[in-house]
């Protein structure tokens, strides 16, 4: 799974038509890369981002998935945690909803429910502006398989069917750098749940914190990183660096061919 942000902070401002010409541009080189799927987001999740309206959200994210599903073969994934983006970008052509609040926002769950797409249920402990506030766990595992097979239940008694459900243990969301470590080495477990799972550690601060390198300079890391999540069965990555983590993926499939 290839990032595509499409926020404001990650555009110079050419206006509307400049930005989705260069998100399409984006996604055409992600899947040449061999991304199987565009996670489009079109708000920021970083600790003390602006909220971005709703209006404001779907002139982001409905004309680039518009364009994608016309033009390109792969998944669109929309990350957003708004039920009206969700029906929208699914009218427009998404194919997975990739919600960090685990669908529990207003009407989540039934357009959801409604919409038959897969869903991304993330743990995330307290919200994106405070999260990072010293999180803390009596016991971090038991704590965040408790809270996704609650959600997960929660979605089925709505009406998503059980396939459709993808779990994700939300690095950095509500985590310090020992919960990360702790929960990416306890991938296995969550894998044994039974669900699909989708990891997302792509330059995040357990890279920048570990090894004191800025954002732009965290790619061992996330290898690294990555590598250790999929050889426990983790099935979806979320990354910026698509080439080098097909190429990794490619490495453990070889490796994994021979019995
Ligand atoms: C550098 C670049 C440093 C990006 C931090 C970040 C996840 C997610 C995000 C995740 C799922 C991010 C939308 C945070 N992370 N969705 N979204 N799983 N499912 N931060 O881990 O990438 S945004």
């Amino acid at each position: 799974m290839g990032i595509l942000n499409v926020t404001p902070d990650s555009f110079s401002d050419g206006g509307r038509f400049a930005n989705i010409e260069s998100a399409f541009l984006q996604s055409v080189k992600m899947v040449e890369q061999g991304a199987a799927i565009i996670d489009i987001g079109g708000e920021s999740t970083r600790p003390g981002a602006e909220d971005v309206s709703t209006q404001e959200e779907l002139d982001r994210v409905i004309p680039v998935i518009e364009k994608i599903a016309k033009r390109l073969d792969c998944w669109i994934s929309i990350d957003t945690s708004k039920s009206l983006i969700m029906q929208e970008a699914v009218k427009a052509g998404a194919d997975l909803i990739n919600d960090i609040r685990a669908l529990q926002a207003a009407n989540a769950l039934q357009v959801a429910a409604q919409a038959n797409v897969p869903v991304c249920l993330m743990h995330m402990q307290g919200l994106p502006r405070t999260m990072q506030n010293a999180p803390e766990y009596e016991n971090l595992i038991a704590e965040v398989k408790s809270f996704l097979m609650q959600r997960a239940e929660q979605c089925m008694a709505a009406g998503i069917k059980k396939e459709n459900i993808i779990l994700d243990l939300g690095f950095g969301f509500g985590k310090k750098l020992e919960h990360n470590y702790q929960l990416l080495q306890a991938t296995r477990q969550f894998v044994e749940l039974g669900y699909p799972l989708l990891t997302g550690v792509s330059r995040k601060s357990m890279f920048g914190q570990l090894l004191n390198r800025d954002i732009n300079d965290r790619l061992a890391g996330s290898l690294a990183g990555a590598i250790i999540a999929l050889q426990q069965g983790t099935q979806i990555i979320r990354v910026h660096d698509v080439a080098e983590t097909v190429d990794v993926i490619k490495v453990l499939q070889a490796v994994n061919s021979y019995n």
